[in-house]
């Protein structure tokens, strides 16, 4: 089988990029390593927490940021490194090319039940500056920490997928996803649906109704609650994937992160065939204004996206 390394070496692309994907790589296999242990060690609960060894627990994001911070500064191609975990961009090695965008970790509130989580990183040219449209990114990825490790990586191509075998190698298991075009399995937290506007409201009501509805196809709901199961779910078999703006959230421009959560998932969505869409605008055309801004996030199936779309043309 093809290992990540093999991989990487045969693309038409510039070492530094490859390096800097192969850094977020082997990152994640230690990010993997160090949850897989996670609740031997005690440390699945709370910060501040003391565990089984009297140790005060330090949180796993945290140590996963670190694990990130650690495998990039070794690495002469990466100048920048913004994480959701870190305020300010980090300055790494100043001649690097690139600048790494990265939740280490997301999907936390999953980690003391053991469901899946996820590391997504997003690489663009750091010369262009921190405040890059998605549609400048040169490669993007995420690694799910599921019953198996996959990573899925794109650098606009085909979007291949990795699993980590048990010797610690990511070998290629996918090489080229693609979304179905039709789906009927949504994603969205029902729970906040007082706050939704009437976009969403219409489109998910349709779906309720399924046969009987404007959608004329029963639909089926999955939700996970951490974006990385959520989209890699869409990914394998199709869906859509929706965290719109609502009353609650309209302050702060949404829930989810531009930079390092919804640019990189739209570029694999689009890369795979999907759409990925605010509900007004392209997300990958969307252009930032601060590092950790946030955005509605609409992504997945295209027949389903251009049904929230249609919605939100109507208001
Ligand atoms: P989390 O806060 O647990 O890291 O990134 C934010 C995120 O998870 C996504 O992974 C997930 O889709 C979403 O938040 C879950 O939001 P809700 O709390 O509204 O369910």
């Amino acid at each position: 089988m093809t290992t990540l390394a093999e991989w990487l070496a045969a693309q038409p692309v510039d070492t530094g990029l490859a390096a800097s994907v192969a850094s977020m790589a082997a990152a994640s296999v230690e990010i993997a390593a160090v949850l897989r242990a996670a609740p031997i060690q005690g440390q699945v609960g709370l910060v501040g927490r003391v565990n089984v060894q009297g140790e005060e627990q330090k949180q796993l994001d945290l140590i996963s940021n670190d694990i990130v911070v650690k495998h990039l500064e070794q690495n002469e191609a990466v100048s920048i490194l913004v994480s959701e975990e870190l305020d300010e961009p980090l300055q790494m090695q100043i001649q690097g090319r690139y600048m790494v965008a990265t939740d280490p970790l997301d999907g936390s509130s999953n980690l003391d039940v053991n469901v899946t989580v996820g590391t997504i990183f997003s690489v663009l040219e750091a010369a262009q500056g921190l405040l890059q449209p998605g549609s400048a990114q040169l490669a993007a990825g995420y690694v799910a920490y599921g019953p198996a490790t996959n990573l899925v990586l794109s650098f606009g191509g085909p979007v291949v997928v990795f699993t980590l075998d048990s010797k610690g190698v990511y070998l290629l298991t996918d090489t080229e996803v693609q979304v179905p075009q039709a789906s009927a399995e949504y994603a969205i937290n029902t729970a906040r649906e007082r706050f939704w506007d009437a976009a969403t409201r219409g489109y998910v009501a349709e779906n309720v109704a399924g046969e009987t509805g404007a959608s004329g196809k029963r639909h089926n709901m999955r939700w996970v609650g951490s974006m990385v199961a959520d989209v890699h779910r869409i990914l394998m078999r199709g869906g859509i994937f929706l965290y719109p703006l609502d009353s609650e959230t309209v302050s702060k421009g949404g829930r989810l992160r531009l930079l390092y959560e919804a640019n990189p998932m739209a570029f694999l969505i689009e890369a795979a065939g999907g759409k990925a869409t605010t509900g007004r605008q392209r997300l990958l055309e969307v252009m930032p204004a601060a590092i950790h801004q946030r955005v509605p996030v609409v992504l997945g199936s295209s027949e389903e996206v251009e049904r929230v779309e249609a919605w939100y043309a109507k208001e």
